[in-house]
């Protein structure tokens, strides 16, 4: 069956509408109806019309919808993928700034304490060895961390005048500013160079924020190294 609609106009009179087509009898009442199918512009819809823009145009909040629809999930995807990408920064940025095993965490640098020991020179070798240096003190914050954090009681640190008697510097060539962290023996404040044989410096954890004293860089100690993460050998 056809779906097409056709649109008709229907006048209604008592008249016979034609003698030849529709034989009357006498005393019919029956109201007759004059139909004509029309094309023209006066009806609602004219069946000229393209059948196929009047669909098209009736299915278009549907197909609105359906776009809708489809843009969402398309927002959920992308989003789902900034949050994975997220995630995977944030962990990967975690771990990259957490100090391995053995190492502990101070500021933005980590720090490894010895349990063996050697002279200073060869101390220090092992510290570069690991992507870090013999510790640099720059600052009471920092010294308060190493007397605390510290399991031994005394180790070396990266501070020497072997170029130049009395011209303290740091292993990364810079000078030492500040020198408020020598100790003090007997009395006599450090640095001594005692025996004229002491051009290494050492921290002893048990004499307060004062725990600098300069010692023969060929004895043995413990010793402890700072490094940036990202730097750490293991
Ligand atoms: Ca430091
Ligand atoms: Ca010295
Ligand atoms: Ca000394």
């Amino acid at each position: 069956m056809s779906a097409d609609i056709h649109y008709a106009t229907v006048n209604f009179s008592q008249k016979k509408p034609n003698k030849e087509v529709l034989r009357i009898q006498e005393g019919d009442t029956t109201t007759y109806a004059e139909v004509k199918v029309s094309g023209s512009s006066d009806s609602p819809s004219s069946i000229d019309e393209p059948v196929t823009d009047k669909i098209i145009g009736e299915q278009a909040p549907g197909a609105l919808q359906r776009r809708v629809v489809k843009l969402r999930w398309v927002f959920i995807i992308l989003a789902l993928l900034c949050l994975v990408l997220v995630i995977t920064f944030s962990l990967h940025f975690n771990t990259r700034n957490t100090c391995p095993q053995l190492w502990r965490p101070f500021k933005s640098k980590c720090y490894f304490f010895s349990t063996v020991e050697m002279n200073w020179s060869l101390s220090q070798e092992n510290c570069t060895a690991m992507g870090g240096h013999l510790v640099i003190i720059e600052s009471e914050d920092e010294q308060e961390f190493l007397l605390q954090e510290a399991n031994i009681t005394q180790y070396w640190i990266g501070l020497t005048d072997s170029e130049e008697e009395g011209a303290w510097h740091w292993v990364d060539k810079s000078t030492l500013r500040d020198p408020k962290f020598w100790g003090e023996r007997n009395g006599k404040k450090e640095p001594d160079n005692h025996n004229g044989n002491e051009d290494c410096a050492r921290l002893n954890t048990d004499q307060g924020l004062k725990g600098w004293f300069d010692v023969s860089c060929g004895r043995n100690s413990k010793w402890a190294c700072e490094a940036q993460v990202k730097n750490i050998k293991l």
